[in-house]
């Protein structure tokens, strides 16, 4: 184990071991905050392990840092030793080339489940996006049972591990819920966020929820907070309880002029500015 690993010599072992990873990121950073004060003796998880590419600092009681390349079987199978659920918010979250989102997000999800199989992990809360579906035109509805129609290589890499999550549930048993997360920034930023707007503790509910909710099976909801006009369905909350609180409407006055050029993909289809990026150049 490295020094890493553990910052305390009495780290329990065995059940209540939470990972969450891409924890050095924004929405990372956020969930482990708010899960302060879940993590410790006699709460509801005994310890918290944050995985980034590097280590992370400023531990407290109960929380180690392991630093690993989601695309590395091995480290990713050593990751995994002793954890009882996973909150997976790591790979790449934007757009990009092919050979950057098969190694984070194709091989890296693979891994993921095959290291949770091999450590006899029950629940996956899997950051999905709603860029699998980022091809309907804005304002239509759309539920989470409708067929996928992703915006570019990130949202069809989401829309795999969505798949590779059933197929661990009905093969291995392994609970995931799959959240397709809007724009989980700290408030909307154009118009289209007065659809896509998941609010930062509208995020936590939902995760918190996603942990907490028993027989989830392999469940696909939308992340998105209680907006006027959101264009995605709540099918599948209430398996879980999760009850969005805040709204992108008190924002409208300051965003709803903020717009992509008329015409546009990005101003015609839900993904929005995904659909002004790609095909890249070939990598040399
Ligand atoms: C996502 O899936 C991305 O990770 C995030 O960067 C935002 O672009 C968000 O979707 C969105 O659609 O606003």
């Amino acid at each position: 184990m490295s020094k890493e690993m553990t910052n305390s010599g009495n780290v329990p072992t065995g059940r209540g071991r939470l990972l969450v990873t891409g924890a050095a990121g924004a929405l990372g950073r956020v969930l482990r905050q708010a899960l302060q004060s879940d993590v410790g003796p006699q709460k509801e998880w005994q310890h918290l392990r944050l995985s980034g590419r590097s280590p992370i600092g400023d531990l407290q009681d109960f929380e180690e840092s392991v630093a690993c390349n989601l695309a590395d079987r091995e480290a990713m199978e050593k990751l995994l030793v002793g954890v009882d659920a996973v909150v997976h918010l790591g790979g790449q979250a934007v757009e990009s080339p092919f050979e950057d989102i098969c190694e984070s997000n194709i091989k890296g999800v693979f891994n993921l489940y095959e290291a949770a199989r091999l450590a006899g992990c029950s629940r996956i809360v899997f950051a999905s996006s709603n860029h699998v579906t980022g091809c309907y035109d804005q304002g239509e509805q759309i539920s989470p049972d409708m067929p996928a129609r992703p915006d570019g290589y990130y949202g069809a890499s989401k829309l795999f591990a969505e798949g590779l999550a059933q197929m661990y549930f009905d093969r291995y048993g392994i609970e995931t819920v799959n959240l397709r997360l809007g724009s989980v920034i700290p408030k909307p930023e154009d118009r289209r966020g007065l659809s896509t707007w998941l609010s930062y503790p509208d995020f936590i509910r939902l995760t918190h929820a996603s942990l907490r909710a028993k027989n989830v099976g392999c469940l696909t909801v939308y992340g998105v907070s209680a907006n006027t006009q959101k264009w995605w369905s709540g099918l599948g909350w209430d398996k879980i309880g999760y009850e969005p609180q805040d709204n992108a409407e008190a924002w409208r006055a300051e965003i709803e002029n903020k717009v992509f050029p008329a015409g546009s993909m990005m101003a015609k289809k839900q993904g929005g500015s995904f659909l002004g990026l790609g095909p890249f150049p070939k990598a040399d």
